[in-house]
């Protein structure tokens, strides 16, 4: 099971993916595919990723009920009402919006995932839905031999501790036969520990210098969401992230296409 997982990182990763694999996941624990999880999990319709500021602009005048979100050096866009705090996520928030973001490194990856032929499933993972991102990649594998990539999204083309660490954790939870379900007690303990480990990087400590510690600490918690928010593309042009949570028909049959992401 575990040859047909790979980890990449970047932009370089999403090319390579982008001949062998079927489902691309995309993580970026700190912050932003935390924040997209959130997002989706407290009732935004969409997430439209965005490499510019300039561009997240130009978005939200043609999407009904945007907010435009995102952060440069971790700090919200002025004139921006969200920034990548997924705390600010708040169903009261976001509940029926369109959430226009535009982030440092995730969205540049997401953008280089417009390119991707439109037969590959791009998803975004972190540890909050490492449980169901761990499921239903096993499920993949197991009933379609599908092949899945795992892109750090990394900061300035480098590999980030803290996606490592996702990524790592995914490719143990995938290789799990039976998935585990861990008791309150220990879950508290795993999240403490993913706590510890996460401030200690060196993009953990720049967030908590900042004043995002509650950030690092909710981004630490694992599997609380059973959220897959899919990434899909408008040949290239927009993109859009949807809830696919219950979309996904796998068995003998090909994998369905998430109803949502197509409405
Ligand atoms: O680089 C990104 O996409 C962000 O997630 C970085 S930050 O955590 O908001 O600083
Ligand atoms: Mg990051």
């Amino acid at each position: 099971m575990r040859q047909n997982v790979a980890i990449r990182s970047g932009l370089r990763g999403v090319r390579e993916a982008a001949k062998d694999s079927d489902m691309i996941i995309v993580i970026d624990v700190l912050r932003a595919s935390s924040t997209i999880i959130t997002a989706i999990e407290n009732g935004a319709l969409s997430i439209f990723p965005t490499l510019t500021v300039n561009q997240a602009r130009e978005i939200a005048k043609t999407v009904p009920d945007p907010i435009l979100a995102g952060e440069r050096k971790g700090l919200r866009i002025p004139g921006f009402t969200l920034g990548n705090s997924p705390l600010e996520y708040t169903p009261r928030t976001v509940r029926g919006k369109n959430i226009v973001l535009t982030t440092t490194n995730c969205t540049k990856i997401l953008e280089g995932c417009k390119q991707l032929p439109s037969d590959k499933k791009v998803v975004i993972g972190a540890l909050l839905n490492a449980g169901a991102m761990a499921e239903l990649s096993r499920k993949l594998i197991e009933q379609e031999n599908s092949n899945i990539s795992i892109i750090q999204a990394g900061a300035r083309g480098k590999q980030s501790q803290d996606d490592r660490i996702c990524a790592e954790l995914l490719v143990t939870m995938i290789g799990r036969k039976t998935p585990q379900q861990l008791t309150p007690e220990l879950r508290n303990v795993v999240n403490l520990l993913l706590y510890s480990i996460l401030s200690s990087t060196k993009h953990g400590k720049r967030l908590i210098r900042i004043g995002f510690k509650n950030d690092v600490r909710y981004c630490s918690q694992l599997s609380i969401s059973n959220v897959i928010p899919e990434f899909s593309s408008n040949g290239g042009k927009s993109a859009r992230i949807t809830n696919s949570t219950n979309s996904w028909s796998i068995g003998n049959s090909s994998i369905k296409r998430s109803r949502l992401s197509s409405a």
